[in-house]
């Protein structure tokens, strides 16, 4: 074994309990692979945490959580960060790169139910019960298959929604699994929505590594931390958005599985009132999961996907978005 005397290295981090808890767990990652070495988390605030009562639909930005920890490292104060992938934009700022995708959560979305539902399943709630989302995604799949339900706006970390929940200004809440997991909220889960009901988020419940694109020390160190199965789905998912976005939030899905050594896709844009929903899947190999994703993306286009994301970008944009 080498030593040596480099300095620490240093992983910045949102300060969400949220966020800290998986940075905190890619630290400790980390340190047991390089025990030679010093890691150290920097804290920092982004303008996603500042803007809490305002829907995040509505802000529609792109790196609303990921900005500052970027420029914190093109300035060489921090060397790599942390991020959900799922807020992680698909295409990252000159001089950075994605240097790990970790293993994946379930990646599922989850619904949480007050108590006075206890019982129930997305399926049997009555007409009017009010659902908690600020996803469009979640959305417009609900509004599709369930176009009884109410939905209402929700922001916050996940401990004030499940405070608003409990105060009973709402009746459910729509969550990632994963995040409830990680925070240890697992048992509020009230039941887990398949694909048939709600594709999720692309990256959801995996961690993003982002660090310089120049820097080979750190890259070699974070590359230890990559779980190929989980990269492989989340290239493929990655490349299906980046080929569809637009500059603001969309109602897009996915679904992967790697089955028998070959890569399976879905993929789904919808309208905001759930009305339309085009959705389809590719098969290929991992090796170009990328080539996968932006092809799924194109043959959704033919069948209706551009003109629903046109509506959408047009109606978004008097937002100053
Ligand atoms: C993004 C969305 C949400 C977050 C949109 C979406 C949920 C917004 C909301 C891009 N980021 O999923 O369609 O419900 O108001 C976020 C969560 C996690 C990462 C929380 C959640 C934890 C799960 C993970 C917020 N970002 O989705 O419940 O690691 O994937």
């Amino acid at each position: 074994m080498i030593a040596t005397s480099s300095r620490p290295v240093r992983i910045g981090s949102r300060k969400s309990q949220l966020a800290l808890v998986q940075t905190e767990w890619v630290q400790a990652q980390l340190q047991a692979h390089h025990r030679d070495r010093a890691f150290e988390v920097v804290t920092m605030t982004t303008q996603g945490d500042n803007i809490l009562d305002v829907a995040l639909a509505k802000i529609g930005d792109k790196g609303l959580f990921t900005k500052e920890l970027e420029l914190s490292m093109l300035r060489g104060e921090t060397d790599l960060a942390v991020h959900s992938l799922k807020d992680l934009p698909t295409k990252l700022p000159d001089g950075l790169v994605l240097g790990a995708i970790t293993q994946r959560e379930d990646p599922a979305d989850a619904l949480v139910l007050s108590a006075k539902w206890s019982g129930h399943t997305i399926e049997t709630l009555p007409p009017g019960t009010v659902i908690g989302t600020s996803s469009l995604r979640r959305l417009a799949q609900l509004r599709h298959s369930y176009p009884h339900l109410t939905f209402k706006d929700v922001r916050g970390n996940l401990n004030t929604r499940l405070a608003k929940l409990d105060a009973g200004e709402y009746d459910a809440l729509i969550l990632a699994v994963a995040g409830l997991r990680r925070l240890g909220f697992g048992d509020r889960i009230s039941q887990v929505l398949p694909a048939t009901v709600s594709l999720y988020a692309v990256g959801q419940g995996a961690l993003g590594i982002e660090c310089r694109a120049e820097d080979a020390d750190i890259l070699a160190l974070v590359k230890t931390l990559e779980h190929p199965e989980t990269a492989a789905r989340c290239l493929a998912e990655r490349a299906f958005l980046r080929q569809l976005e637009g500059g603001c939030q969309v109602p897009i899905g996915v679904h992967t599985v790697i089955e028998n050594g070959q890569l399976t896709l879905t993929g789904l844009v919808a309208s905001l009132d759930g009305r339309r929903l085009v959705k389809d899947s590719l098969t290929g190999d991992p090796a170009t999961a990328e080539d996968l994703g932006m092809h799924l993306a194109l043959k959704l286009r033919k069948q209706g996907a551009s003109e629903i994301l046109e509506e959408i970008f047009a109606t978004a944009r008097p937002e100053g978005n």
